[in-house]
């Protein structure tokens, strides 16, 4: 039988949101986490486990039929006319979000991409930063680094940088500013455009499923509260997302119903707050584990 053959990162930022993910959509693994192979033991499904980079390789050359990878490392291999090529995007994941910025000393001359004429800049996704700068009429000499690509500016090998920023805490820590986004990047599932078994298609559908429920379940939130009838659009037009909220009667009270809603977008403090204002009490928000539209 016929099994889906996964290429995950072994560890990093995208192993630990990927197995995650993976372990909500249902898959139950046999082995600890130091193994190339992991075996799902209730679903046909095997996990090869290694570096980031290597994962659209794997994918493109068929060792592999899907792979979780960073959008980033993905579209550099594109652009760097490698087998990044063969692939597509099958499900955006959500988690392991970040963006390809441009950034230079804070206090330093460089203030815009167009200040970037002639100039050196360190980055690990050479092909990307010269196509955004050729694309823009720039020409600037890029120097590829695999790592620490944040402390070129004060070793004087480059006058500016790209790289990957989450927080901003690296560059800040640097004494770097950043002036432009280059790439918005989140963890993908890609697959070969052409060439693919139905088999695996089939199983890898159904986990796109699952991880699409579990994706829409993460900021969603289930409401409920007790609403005076005369401020229940007032109510209804404060919750955040939510379609048709769910009304019920509450024994012996004629001036106070109960109200049930999905909030598809963040609940904050602030909407609770404003809930109450108007008038709702017994404030109730329930996370949702599990979610089919
Ligand atoms: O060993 P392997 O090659 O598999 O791992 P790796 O070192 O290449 O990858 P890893 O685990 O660091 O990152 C994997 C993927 O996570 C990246 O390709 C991105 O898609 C994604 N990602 C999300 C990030 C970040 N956020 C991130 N912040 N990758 C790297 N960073 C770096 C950033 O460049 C900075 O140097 O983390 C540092 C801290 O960021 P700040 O802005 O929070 O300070
Ligand atoms: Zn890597």
């Amino acid at each position: 039988m016929t099994r889906l053959r996964l290429a995950v990162q072994s560890k990093g930022r995208l192993a630990e949101g990927g197995m995650d993910l993976l372990k909500k959509c249902g898959l139950q693994f046999a082995y600890g986490r130091d193994r190339l192979h992991q075996r799902a033991e209730n679903m046909p499904v095997d996990m090869m486990l290694v570096r980031d980079d290597d994962i659209p390789n794997f994918v493109a050359s068929g060792a592999c039929d899907y792979g979780i990878v960073g959008e980033n490392v993905l579209v550099e291999e594109q652009f760097a006319g490698r087998r990044g090529k063969e692939l597509e995007i099958a499900l955006r994941l959500g988690f392991a979000k970040c963006t390809l910025k441009l950034a230079a000393p804070k206090d330093g001359p460089i203030k815009s991409v167009a200040d970037l004429e002639g100039k050196a800049i360190a980055t690990s996704y050479p092909a990307l930063t010269k196509a955004y700068l050729e694309e823009r009429g720039i020409s600037a000499e890029i120097v590829e680094m695999n790592g620490s690509v944040e402390v070129a500016p004060r070793l004087n090998i480059a006058e500016a940088i790209c790289d990957l920023v989450s927080s901003g805490a690296t560059l800040e820590a640097n004494g770097l500013a950043a002036f432009e986004t280059v790439l918005r990047s989140e963890a993908v599932l890609v697959r070969r455009k052409t060439g693919r078994e139905p088999e695996a298609d089939a199983i890898a559908e159904i986990l796109m499923r699952r991880s699409e429920g579990v994706i829409n379940s993460a900021q969603t939130k289930y409401i409920m509260l007790n609403a005076p009838v005369d401020r229940l659009e007032a109510i209804k037009s404060l919750l955040p997302g939510s379609d048709a909220p769910t009304i019920a009667q509450i024994v012996g009270r004629d001036d106070v119903v109960a109200l049930h809603a999905v909030c598809r977008e963040r609940v904050f403090w602030e909407t609770l707050e404003a809930l109450e204002a108007e008038g709702a009490r017994a404030i109730l928000v329930l996370p949702i584990e599990k979610m089919l539209a």
